[in-house]
């Protein structure tokens, strides 16, 4: 099973649990633990990741302003995105990029795909055939320049690289240069005398050692031989879509000396990206970005005043908020039970927007009263006839409002009591289709 999808399902598991206590967040570190040693991320680190997580996670003094189970999610997603590394910033001025590795890692293919990104943010790119050893190496690299739309330049047949650069040096005038290199079997020394030869010609400012996710924490020991020898600015990590020891190859690289420069997620041209931790992880436990998740729940929170857990009483202003709110979080709407935001079911969720904007004019045409405690308009007919006249809506409307606000409220009314009924009552609801999902209609 892929990393992002069991860490999903570790977090909803740990969300979803009646009580969010110590023992939970044990439970969920043992199994973080697994499904990263199965991911080949290093036992050391995970140990280290794990015991960070208990630290924090158990430090409630920590959790300013966030519900338990949402600082616990915020310090899962920070130690994740620590362990896998930082931010590599481009550079998007002149300069010259070396790529080198081991054979088959995605050199050449990741010569295209740099330059496809260097072109599209208005830089001229243009590369150099330095893999002097395979043969019809200068034919796949001229072949990838007329892809990506660069300059191109090589000597065909010549073995020796200072020519090549001398020779492309003298006639390149392109922004970006890149030269592609050859690869070997294993670390070795006559590679490392040839990327000396290429360094001392070429003069590049950029070091980029290219690594196969494949090869899991092994990259880390790698990405070290390499960057004690030559000096890397970088690593680029390619065919993370094909492997399941993305996570590996990733935590690895970051606790060596060398960095994570960009990702390769794919063979099409577009398919490289600046390196970004917090992104990624965002991205592993499902959303775009869990930092800016996490702010709009927050927000949400404060704008729509959502009842956090332990609020005593459920008003219609509130409900009525929590399902507009719900709804704005949209396809994201299993995140708000995930982070212990709202109990609101997740049918409720669906409402439609017209029937959204009827609850909210019925809401808006009732008296300061009526919103603060329902149960009025249950008791006389003519403030539900009054609030239906005064929205443009019709008494059976409001009814539906206030039957949909009252299950809820009963609901919230036995969370309150009893937190573990919380599991059973939403299974018992499934069950017998106590009719929430008529409010998606
Ligand atoms: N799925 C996937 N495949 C990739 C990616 N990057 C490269 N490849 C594939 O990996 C294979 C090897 O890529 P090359 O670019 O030729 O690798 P190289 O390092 O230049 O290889 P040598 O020149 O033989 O050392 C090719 O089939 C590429 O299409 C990636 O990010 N995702
Ligand atoms: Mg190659």
């Amino acid at each position: 099973m892929d990393l992002g999808r069991s860490l999903r399902q570790a977090l909803s598991k740990f969300t979803g649990a009646p009580v969010a206590d110590e023992k939970a967040v044990k439970a969920l570190c043992r199994e973080l633990q697994r499904m990263l040693i199965s991911s080949d991320v290093n036992v050391k680190l995970v140990f280290e990741l794990t015991r960070r997580i208990e630290d924090r996670a158990l430090d409630t003094k920590l959790a300013k302003g966030l519900s338990l189970r949402e600082h616990v999610v915020k310090v899962v997603y920070e130690e994740l995105a620590a362990m896998m590394g930082e931010r590599y910033e481009p550079r998007l001025k002149p300069h010259r990029v070396l790529l080198l590795g081991l054979y088959g890692s995605g050199k050449t293919t990741t010569a295209g795909k740099l330059a496809h990104f260097y072109k599209s943010r208005g830089l001229s790119v243009g590369m150099v055939a330095c893999d002097v050893d395979r043969p019809a190496a200068y034919e796949q690299l001229e072949q990838v320049s007329k892809h990506s739309g660069c300059a191109f330049y090589g000597i065909n047949g010549e073995k020796d690289v200072r020519k090549i650069l001398a020779d492309a040096k003298a006639r390149c005038k392109e922004d970006v240069v890149i030269a592609d290199s050859s690869g070997r079997s294993a670390f070795e020394e006559t590679l490392v005398e040839q990327l000396k030869v290429i360094n001392a010609e070429f003069g590049p400012d950029e070091k980029f050692l290219v690594i196969s996710a494949d090869i899991g924490q092994v990259a880390g020991k790698q990405a070290a031989e390499f960057h004690d020898a030559v000096g890397l600015s970088g690593v680029i990590i390619t065919k993370m879509d094909g492997s399941g020891k993305g996570g590996g190859a990733l935590s690895a690289v970051a606790s060596s000396k060398a960095k994570v420069a960009f990702i390769g997620t794919g063979e099409k041209m577009d398919a490289l990206e600046p390196f970004d931790a917090q992104k990624f992880v965002g991205r592993l436990l499902g959303f775009p970005d869990l930092e800016a998740l996490m702010e709009k729940v927050r927000k949400i929170a404060e704008e729509e005043k959502l009842p956090e857990a332990g609020e005593d009483k459920l008003t219609l202003r509130v409900f009525y908020e929590q399902l507009k709110a719900a709804k704005k979080l949209g396809p994201l709407s299993s995140v708000f039970s995930m982070l212990g935001a709202a109990d609101m079911p997740s049918d409720m969720v669906k409402t439609s927007e017209e029937k959204l904007k009827k609850f909210e004019n019925i809401i808006n045409s009732m008296t300061p009263a009526e919103r603060e405690d329902a149960a009025l308009l249950r008791k006389n007919r003519t403030r539900i006839e009054r609030a239906a006249k005064g929205s443009g809506t019709r008494p059976e409307d409001v009814r539906e409002l206030l039957s949909q606000f009252e299950k809820v409220n009963s609901m919230f009314t036995q969370f309150k009591k009893n937190r573990g009924m919380r599991k059973r009552v939403e299974k018992m609801m499934k069950g017998s289709g106590v009719d929430l999902s008529k409010l998606g209609g």
